[in-house]
């Protein structure tokens, strides 16, 4: 492998000369970034190629196209391709197809070439003959300027996994970028909004799938839309690690990424280093934990955990659509969702690292911490019921104004919420459904979230707000329907986990390891039904700002947080 910083300081033509293989046959591509050097990561270097690659004249790119053999085509068989195009051919089982399936590659590949005039392209890594086949059956059936364009695209990808096998870069620049790259797909312009089976949700998870297979992870994506990146072991016990990949509205780029990129660069880095663990690592990028979409939590992990409760699948979104119709939708049958559910005899444990969310870390200077455990929490939602009417001729005396009852349930959950410093409460959505500044509100929607590390605390402040919006109901002539869509325990982080990661912090840093409790929910709580959970947090910068455009990570935590995953891994112990 080559180093980063030392393709970033040679001379331009030995810069070009060690990228040779990256694009087939073609320097220019190298050349022409060779002037934007030094790139931070390996997934920027590739992004600068790839945007060289897509800016080019139309001769360029065909020339680029055309420089690529046949998929299990006649150079495969007269044994000429280059050497990175035979192994990754193999990789896919091309090479020992079926007669049938052979047969069928060579119709289709003869199609191909026939309407475009070119040779039909595919990253194969994760391919298998079948899926090949499928690929060319979709694709001939094209636009020529289309079919250019996936083609281009999927010249990038090979340049991915051909990159990620070259070039050694420093492991928290790979993470940042990683992350950086993640949120570029977003359904918002100017931010980074990604909820469930959005476009920009389908785009990150093949953008995922696509790092999982550079680190070299076996990939399987599941009927939740969960992207499962597995680095096979001494043996078939199973340590699952990961977090989420849906954000919130106006989201940071790290909170549930970082779980999932680390954990690759980590895997990636072990795989590269040879070592092999003495379980199978399974790397988890769960779909959806934020609820924004259903307002129905954890639908990723609870599959895993054999929690999803089919109910919600009749869950209608803002649009209209349900649950059941969005999975269908994005290509997957939700009857394959039970059979997600894994057997927690296979399992070794579920670990989670997570950026922390909030400031402890920052205040005390220290890079990463163990968490203890995760707070429970309570959601409901919750519709007041009044009467519209003229804002100009009813008497104030005479209104049954649901905003003004709204408003006195905000003041309820904060006064109630702030009576014991273990307990927070929150109303995140407040709004006036077809509100009109000359309209009396008939009808107001909120939404309450109350959490503590007790779960009697909790429930005592829960049952007091409830009891208050009846009062509120009564004085105010107005209905108040109050429906629950969380309840969620608080949990503790198992202690030999605990142990296990403070041990690693020790090695690692040589400092002794901080304890904390996350206030935020993770998916960890979820994956606690199933097995033995432990958390690692990471150093929120800025003041320790999250669920906001503000949240940041250093690239040196992210090092310091993958040099403790790896220690931890290595010394994780197998119970007998
Ligand atoms: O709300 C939470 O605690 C998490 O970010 N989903
Ligand atoms: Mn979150
Ligand atoms: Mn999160």
């Amino acid at each position: 492998m080559i180093d980063l910083a030392r393709l970033n300081s040679v001379a331009a033509p030995e810069f070009v000369a060690a990228l040779a293989s990256i694009f087939e046959h073609s320097p220019w591509v190298p050349e022409r970034v060779a002037a934007a050097r030094p790139f931070a990561s390996g997934v920027a270097l590739h992004a600068a190629m790839s945007d060289a690659v897509m800016q080019a004249g139309e001769a360029m790119q065909l020339a680029l196209i055309r420089a690529h053999p046949e998929l299990a085509g006649r150079a495969a068989i007269r044994g000429d391709l280059t050497e990175a195009s035979t192994s990754e051919q193999c990789g896919a089982g091309l090479s020992a197809c079926t007669p049938g399936q052979y047969q069928r590659l060579q119709t289709l590949n003869a199609a191909y070439s026939a309407r475009f005039g070119f040779p039909f392209i595919l990253a194969v890594k994760g391919q298998t003959p079948d899926s090949v086949i499928a690929a060319l059956e979709r694709r001939v059936t094209h636009e020529e300027s289309q079919e250019r364009h996936v083609a281009l695209l999927e010249i990038c990808r090979i340049a991915r996994f051909r990159l990620a096998d070259l070039v050694d870069e420093p492991i928290g620049a790979a993470i940042i970028a990683m992350a950086d790259d993640l949120a570029r797909f977003s359904e918002t312009t100017g931010s980074l909004t990604c909820s469930y089976l959005s476009p920009a949700h389908m785009d990150t998870a093949a953008r995922i799938r696509d790092f999982m297979l550079a680190a070299g992870l076996d990939v399987h994506h599941d009927a939740v839309g969960n992207v499962v990146g597995v680095l096979p072991g001494g043996s078939a016990r199973q340590l699952l690690t990961g977090s989420h990949y849906d954000t919130v509205i106006n989201a940071g780029r790290y909170d549930g990424r970082l779980g999932i990129v680390l954990p690759i660069a980590v895997a990636g880095a072990l795989r590269r280093a040879a070592v092999r663990l003495p379980f199978s690592l399974q790397i988890i990028a769960f779909a959806e934990e934020e609820g924004v979409r259903f307002r129905s939590t954890f639908l990723g992990s609870r599959a895993v955990a054999g929690r999803f409760d089919p109910t919600v699948l009749d869950t209608i979104d803002a649009q209209g659509m349900s649950l059941r119709e969005a999975i269908t939708a994005g290509g997957q049958d939700v009857a394959d969702i039970p059979a997600i559910a894994r057997d927690p005899a296979q399992l070794l444990g579920f670990v989670e690292v997570h950026i922390e969310q909030g400031p402890v870390l920052l205040d005390a200077g220290l890079p990463v911490g163990v968490v203890t455990s995760i707070a429970g929490s309570m959601r409901s939602t919750v519709t007041v019921e009044g009467l519209s009417g003229h804002a100009g001729t009813v008497p104030m005396p005479l209104r049954r104004d649901a905003a003004a009852a709204a408003a006195e349930i905000v003041l309820a959950v904060e006064r109630r919420c702030s009576a014991d410093p273990g307990l927070v409460g929150t109303v995140g959505k407040l709004e006036v459904p077809d509100g009109a500044m000359n309209v009396i509100p008939g009808r107001c929607h909120l939404s309450i979230d109350i959490r503590s590390g007790s779960d009697a605390v909790r429930d005592a402040a829960e049952a007091d707000v409830s009891a208050e919006m009846q009062r509120i109901a009564r004085r105010r002539n107005v209905t108040i329907e109050q429906s629950r869509v969380l309840e969620a325990p608080a949990i503790a982080c198992a202690a030999r986990i605990q142990d296990a990661w403070e041990a690693s912090i020790r090695r690692v840093t040589g400092a002794p390891a901080r304890r904390l409790p996350s206030g935020a929910g993770h998916d960890a709580m979820m994956m606690a039904n199933l097995t033995d959970i432990g958390m690692l947090f990471v150093r929120c910068g800025n003041g320790g700002i999250s669920h906001n455009p503000a949240e940041t990570l250093s690239a040196d935590d992210a090092a310091i947080a993958a040099a403790v995953f790896r220690d931890f891994l290595q010394h994780y112990k197998v119970p007998e």
